[in-house]
């Protein structure tokens, strides 16, 4: 530790700590942009400027490292002076469209403008005219908008491996761009969304579907059904007055009812389809000598990876189709006749915490129904917007059920929504399945918690199972790196693309933090505690699907509708 003094404050401080962290440390807020606790500073936004006597001139906190008897004063007039003229410039070429921007109200600059007193901008600077980068369903990107941060850029870089983005030319021309200025779907963008989350700014956002919606909603001829992802239930509230981790799961079906869909259900339900697929699979591979490690495929993000960067390796996903795609199949096919309605007129939208689900929505192979069997995805925030949108007052909404049969599930399916549940929602169904034995615990801890990359070795009867869970696609990389060089034995792993699976995806409420997605985390496993029926093979409604309609899984009509394959 060394000791510092800050505003007169003295304080012990970590000796590699920043100015700018020993600051935040005892509560004094110095603004800034380009610096994000979870990756890497730059300094390059220069607003968090701040005087340390002896220093020449005024230093970038974010980074600039504290010594021993350093004075920092972070509230002079020269400092409040320079952070203004620095947010000012950046305000004299920035649209100014506040009003009627999608992150108005959510905005960083908006906030740091507002902080900083801006009540008029000194400077007239010229305006930048880039075109929008919107040819792809997931991600819009509005460099005019751009603040030169460079989080988006350390986001694909760092915490996905993926390098999408890259700063390009020099000066006023200054930007941030995929390689050869190319749009996303030239790039190889997997869509995650971590760059959207991260944008301080609205330049980069989710491609807003809300108005197709709303015309369904509207549509007196359209039968809207909606499904909910697991994820969005412990975070939707964070846009809606609630705390990060509060569980609004009966508040968010009675506003989609009151939004008017028609039907409310949960991909919940899909994902224990999905368990009874992707388990027999696994088992099938297992005892059959099929290739193995067998890897999840229900993160989109993640297939879109392994597509374009490790072709060689698609064999080891699983073929069956994510929860939202085979909900989306379900509803126009079994739902359809059981609710004597022509597939036609229905109109399937789910609610997910993820950008890269538009893209999977939109692949030509999902659509086994005979229609596209989603037809559109919205996520969490766009949900939020709607929500407030129609005036609904969600803090005061009596709480309602989700809809059957395709609302019913169990807690198995709903820590999908965490890294580590399908994972375990998996070896709960697999080894009651392989062993025909109750299992005594069916809490697999090893498999839980928000460490990038885990491991762990389960008993099954009389077989030892390895398996590995990883989030990012960072850590992704590092395990099919492995598999590549044939240095991994095992078999079966969990990959999601965002940081703590789905609480954590780019469609979440802005912004997260680990704080943030370890309270959407213990939401997701309260649910499952609370929920009656918690192993996915015990679904009542899924035995009914079963029963009445699907025959086995891995049957004929399972593997014409629930299953896919991948593009190398
Ligand atoms: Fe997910 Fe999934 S868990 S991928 O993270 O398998 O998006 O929540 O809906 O499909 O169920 C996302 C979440 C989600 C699917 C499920």
């Amino acid at each position: 530790l060394v000791n510092i003094t800050i505003d007169g404050q003295q304080v012990k401080v970590p000796k590699d700590a920043t100015v700018l962290e020993a600051a935040r440390g005892i509560g004094v807020e110095i603004p800034t942009l380009c610096y994000h606790p979870e990756h890497r500073p730059e300094g390059s936004c220069r607003i968090c400027l701040v005087e340390v006597v002896g220093a020449r001139g005024l230093v970038a906190s974010c980074v600039f490292p504290v010594s021993e008897g350093m004075v920092v004063k972070t509230n002079t007039p020269d400092v409040r002076e320079a952070r203004k003229a620095v947010v000012e410039l950046l305000l004299a070429n920035h649209p100014q469209d506040c009003l009627s921007c999608q992150r108005n109200l959510h905005c960083e600059l908006q906030k740091i403008a507002a902080d900083c007193g801006i009540r008029e901008i000194r400077f007239e600077g010229e305006k930048k005219d880039y075109p929008l980068d919107a040819d792809n369903p997931a991600l819009v990107r509005d460099q005019n908008k751009c603040v030169l941060c460079g989080r988006c850029i350390r986001a694909c870089s760092g915490l996905q491996g993926v390098n999408v983005y890259t700063f390009a030319n020099r000066g006023f021309n200054t930007t941030v761009t995929p390689a050869f200025n190319a749009g996303l779907h030239e790039a190889t963008c997997t869509f995650c969304g971590q760059c959207a989350n991260i944008c301080p700014t609205a330049a980069i956002v989710e491609k807003d579907d809300t108005k197709e919606v709303w015309e369904a909603l509207h549509n007196p001829a359209k039968y809207v059904v909606v499904q909910t992802a697991p994820a969005v239930r412990v975070a939707l509230g964070e846009n809606l007055g609630f705390r990060s981790g509060d569980i609004v799961t009966g508040q968010m079906v009675a506003a989609l009812k009151r939004l008017g869909f028609d039907k409310v259900f949960d991909t919940a339900f899909s994902a224990d389809v999905t368990i009874m697929e992707e388990g027999s699979e696994f088992i099938e591979r297992l005892t059959h000598d099929g290739t193995l490690p067998m890897i999840t495929s229900c993160s989109p993000g993640w297939v879109n990876f392994v597509e374009l960067m490790y072709p060689d390796l698609l064999k080891h996903l699983s073929t069956t189709k994510s929860p939202q795609q085979i909900f989306g199949v379900l509803v126009k096919t079994y739902y359809a006749e059981k609710a004597k309605i022509d597939p036609q007129d229905i109109v399937s939208v789910s609610i997910m915490p993820c950008t890269a689900k538009k893209v999977e929505s939109g692949r030509q192979e999902m659509s086994a129904s005979g229609y596209q069997d989603v037809d559109y995805v919205l996520t969490t925030r766009e949900l939020a917007r709607m929500i407030k949108e129609a005036g609904i007052s969600f803090s005061n909404l009596k709480t309602e059920e989700f809809d059957a049969p395709l609302g019913i599930s169990t807690g198995a399916a709903v820590i999908f929504g965490a890294t580590g549940g399908v994972m375990e929602a998996a070896l709960r169904t697999v080894s009651e399945v392989l062993t025909g034995k109750t299992l005594e615990c069916i809490e697999f801890h090893a498999v839980r918690g928000l460490e990038g990359i885990k491991e762990a070795e389960v008993t099954i009867g009389e077989k030892t199972i390895k398996v590995a869970v990883a989030y990012t696609l960072a850590n992704a990389r590092i395990i099919l790196d492995k598999i590549r060089k044939g240095e991994t034995d095992y078999h079966f792993i969990e990959i999601m693309a965002c940081p703590g699976g789905c609480i954590g995806g780019g469609g979440q409420p802005i912004s997260t933090s680990p704080e943030i997605r370890t309270q959407r985390m213990a939401a997701i496993y309260e649910c499952d505690e609370a929920a009656a029926i918690r192993k996915s093979h015990e679904n009542p409604a899924v035995k009914e699907l079963y029963d009445t309609w699907l025959g086995k899984p891995l049957g004929e009509k399972s593997h014409h509708l629930l299953h896919t394959h991948y593009q190398a």
